[in-house]
């Protein structure tokens, strides 16, 4: 009798994709989807051969010390910052992520973040419902043209050239980033600018797609801010802490810049009260890849690494 890997969720995913897991490893699933805590997670850590996190669970370097049954976590989506890989890679553990199934979803929502903000969609959504909409007028809730306008990104991955090719080829616009590493071979006109300040000083809408943590912490703050025009907006579906909040709140606040469409927030769920409050941002519970089809397409792609890792092969998608 062959003995099946044991394989631990953390949370809930698509039927199809439970399903699925059920039938290739001997599989727990989290039937409350109540996120694990540290002792649980822990506990997962020792229990399995695979254990498969989300972006709630924080795997610090602690929670690997002292002998864990695990060889492989395959993370449910393509950020990974939540997960201390050096750690990891010290005790032998494979991490692998999902790159590419959610790129389009995600630079979906960058768009819808951008078009709310330019078009002010998220106040007038606001003052119907609460039955302020007193009539159409000329001057009413006028927002910021698009078309012509030049996007800045920073982070040209998969993701920041999709968000390039929709902003140009959709939507007459010009494209400026930044990448530390110097990207040839687009499929789009694009211009890479050497520095992250100089994208935001040319930017009508600055769009973040980099990695949170590491280097990229707090990458936008009171000095980036200040680089960037008056009449600017500031997209981020990347990670939280790409933004120093309060930062971004001053420039808010001080008219510093126009406005701002978040989808990540550094202590998520939790959003600082004053940007709640504002009119000129829009704020979303992290949908960037939240599409039924797209869900689905990260859940078979971390079991294909899985099957990739306990066939013996290396996983397509490991990242140490
Ligand atoms: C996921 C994401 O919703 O892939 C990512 O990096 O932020 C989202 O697609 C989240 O990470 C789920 O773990």
């Amino acid at each position: 009798r062959i003995v099946k890997p044991k394989v631990i969720v953390t949370r809930r995913w698509p039927t199809e994709v439970e399903d699925r897991l059920t039938a290739e490893f001997d599989t727990r699933l989290n039937e409350t989807d109540q996120p694990y805590d540290r002792r649980e997670l822990r506990a997962a850590l020792e229990e399995a051969d695979a254990v498969l996190p989300t972006v709630t669970d924080k795997i610090s370097a602690d929670m690997l010390e002292g002998g864990i049954r695990a060889k492989i976590l395959g993370n449910f989506g393509v950020g990974f910052n939540h997960i201390d890989t050096a750690a990891a890679t010290k005790v032998g553990l494979v991490v692998t992520n999902t790159p590419g199934v959610l790129t389009d979803a995600t630079a979906d929502l960058a768009m819808t973040l951008l078009l709310m903000c330019a078009r002010r969609a998220g106040e007038g959504e606001r003052e119907l419902r609460a039955g302020k909409w007193t009539g159409w007028r000329p001057t009413h809730l006028c927002g910021s043209h698009v078309t012509g306008k030049t996007v800045g990104i920073i982070g040209m991955g998969r993701i920041g050239q999709a968000v390039a090719r929709r902003c140009h080829f959709g939507f007459g616009m010009d494209v400026v980033f930044f990448d530390s590493h110097s990207i040839a071979g687009l499929d789009v006109p694009a211009r890479q600018l050497p520095s992250v300040d100089d994208v935001l000083a040319t930017a009508d809408f600055v769009s973040l797609h980099c990695p949170g943590g590491g280097e990229n912490y707090h990458l936008i703050d009171d000095d980036r801010l200040a680089c960037m025009k008056w009449s600017a907006f500031l997209i981020n579906t990347a990670r939280g802490d790409v933004v120093d909040e309060h930062a971004l709140v001053r420039a808010l606040e001080t008219r510093r810049i126009a406005g701002a469409g978040l989808d990540v927030f550094e202590g998520e769920p939790r959003v600082p009260g004053r940007l709640a409050e504002r009119q000129d941002v829009v704020l979303l519970p992290h949908l960037g890849s939240a599409t039924k089809e797209t869900r689905v397409a990260m859940g078979m792609r971390v079991i294909e690494n899985l099957k990739a890792f306990f066939s013996g092969r290396s996983p397509p998608d490991a990242v140490c």
